[in-house]
């Protein structure tokens, strides 16, 4: 058995493990590794082939703020697809040679630090064996697929995928009747897509998205030779605001408004301008009043509502009452979403009011007896985000009690980077952290710099290793807790509180104050603060 040691040892050759790997090995000298369980490098966007599958940030600022990469590269579109995401990466791994430190293929399954060695010792599926100081799961919030129990699922004898597991070579619906189950932020993409081609689409909905236009557009050359001299302004411009966007936030609440119709004139103004505007740089309390939520809400559902025919379908995709508040659920960024329902072959199925009860070989039945009888489904019903693939990854603590375990009843980290029991190991666009709330490429960038500069610290202060203080990790928790149960957030079931997945401990999962607060809290724990937040030996 050959052991391999190293001074790092990253999960994941995405955003993060990228950025990682680069600011470990380029920038400190360290000896890195990456373990990357899938055959190339790009994270979700090699993972995920969903057709439509498109991000919801716009180019340049979705990308490495790290000149080698952006230097000789165009972005095509406003909003880029999968496929220029998976060139880009391609791009980046040879400015950066990422692949020459990956491991691809190989899955980790164990790891577990030693603080005599104060090493981790890390084992992958395909019997390769790590030792390394420092140990850095970066696997993305979104790598773990949820996919619910229906009876007779195996039965289905048409093509169904979960969207986090299509087939490399697409499914062809033309011609054909199919279903989407699901309309978070992937199921909106993909009937985009489907719609266009199939000859009869049901979508069954159980929430309706809230979802904004993309303006997605073409670049010519000439904005493209622009967009590429203005990236690095363009990234610093984003990394000063809440969430690492091409836009500030709202500063104004709904009360500041002197006049409603001009509140409403700018609201408007907001959908127009288009991708997350509406939700960030409309109103500053949109997620926490009520009223400001209801306002918002109304303006949205109206704009929805004008642009769907058929009253029965408005109503089941902009209800007149609001089923949550808004921007409590991740709204999908829709380029003609809405319009295919104005065709005659394209339903809806409300799961709301009859639920999906079980699958026979030729389709989906629901509670009212009704067979929705399809040739191909797409199963776009999300992730056990974070704490999924984390728990799943056979990581244990000092106790050799495996996160998933310690989790069990609720998150406890610090910041989201470090975990009490678990030294040395830090976890970039994880829980606890603004992570689904911002624009990741610049958030990522921010904690990547932050685990550095950590390190930095041990390597010339000679700490063998870090352990973040359980009494430091409690408070962190409850302030989490604490600032969501001042916004409107708890009153949704979604993801960001692990309430789509059956048995996961519903809490706020990720902190609410945005990119800046957040920076300053982990910079003080860093420095000032170093001995109450962290033990060290
Ligand atoms: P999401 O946002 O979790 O959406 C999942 C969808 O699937 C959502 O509409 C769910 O309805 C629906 N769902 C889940 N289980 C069921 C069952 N049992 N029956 C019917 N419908 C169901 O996942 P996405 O993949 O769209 O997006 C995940 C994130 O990845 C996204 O936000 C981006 O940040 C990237 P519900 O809303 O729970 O009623």
């Amino acid at each position: 058995m050959t052991v391999l040691e190293t001074d790092a040892l990253i999960v994941g050759a995405g955003f993060s493990g990228i950025y990682l790997l680069h600011r470990l090995r380029d920038q400190l000298h360290l000896n890195v590794k990456i373990v990357e369980a899938g055959s190339d490098v790009g994270g979700t966007w090699h993972a995920n082939l969903y057709p439509g599958a498109r991000v919801d940030v716009p180019s340049p600022i979705y990308s490495f703020n790290i000149e080698e990469t952006w230097k000789d590269w165009n972005w095509s579109e406003a909003y880029p697809g999968q496929k220029e995401l998976q060139a880009y990466f391609q791009h980046v791994d040879k400015a950066l040679s990422v692949g020459k430190d990956t491991f691809f293929n190989s899955r980790v399954n164990s790891a577990q630090f030693d603080t005599t060695t104060a090493r981790w010792t890390v084992k992958t599926e395909d019997g390769k064996t790590f030792v390394a100081k420092y140990f850095l799961p970066a696997v993305g919030f979104a790598s773990q697929n949820y996919l619910p129990t229906w009876k007779g699922y195996e039965s289905y004898q048409g093509i169904i995928n979960h969207t986090a597991h299509w087939p490399r070579g697409g499914v062809d619906v033309r011609g054909k009747r199919v279903a989407i189950i699901g309309t978070g932020a992937t199921g909106v993409q993909v009937t985009q897509e489907w719609a266009k081609e199939a000859a009869e689409t049901f979508v069954f909905q159980r929430t309706p998205n809230y979802a904004l236009p993309m303006n997605n557009k073409t670049l010519d050359p000439a904005s493209q030779k622009q967009m590429q001299k203005d990236t690095g302004d363009l990234i610093a411009h984003a990394a000063s605001t809440t969430g690492g966007m091409h836009f500030h936030s709202a500063t104004k609440a709904l009360a500041d408004w002197e006049n409603l119709d001009d509140a409403a004139k700018h609201v408007n103004q907001m959908y127009d301008e288009g991708g997350f505007k509406f939700w960030g740089a409309s109103l500053a309390d949109i997620t926490v009043n009520e009223d400001a939520n209801k306002f918002a809400y109304d303006i949205w559902a109206k704009r929805v509502r004008e642009r769907v025919h058929d009253p029965v379908k408005a109503e089941l995709l902009a209800p007149l009452e609001a089923p949550h508040p808004w921007g409590t659920k991740r709204p999908s960024l829709e380029q003609d979403y809405y319009e295919q329902f104005n065709k005659p072959n394209v339903h809806i199925v409300n799961t709301k009011k009859h639920p999906i009860v079980q699958f026979t070989p030729k389709g989906i039945m629901t509670d009212d007896g009704k067979i929705y009888e399809v040739d191909a489904i797409a199963v776009a019903t999300g992730f056990d985000a974070s704490t999924g693939s984390l728990s799943r990854t056979g990581i244990h603590d000092l106790d050799g009690v495996d996160l998933g375990t310690r989790w069990k009843n609720g998150i406890i980290s610090l910041h989201g980077m470090t975990v009490p029991g678990f030294p040395n190991m830090f976890l970039p666009y994880s829980i606890q952290s603004p992570t689904p709330f911002t624009n990741g490429p610049v958030f990522i960038q921010f904690q990547a710099d932050w685990i550095r500069s950590m390190i930095e610290k041990m390597e010339k202060t000679g700490i063998r290793y870090i352990d973040p203080q359980l009494k430091a990790a409690q408070e962190w928790r409850a302030e989490v807790q604490a600032i969501a149960n001042m916004t409107l957030f708890p009153k949704a079931k979604s993801w960001y509180q692990g309430a789509n997945i059956p048995g996961k401990p519903v809490e706020q999962m990720y902190y609410l104050a945005g990119m800046r607060m957040y920076f300053e809290r982990c910079e003080a724990a860093r420095d000032d603060k170093f001995a109450e937040s962290f033990f060290s030996a």
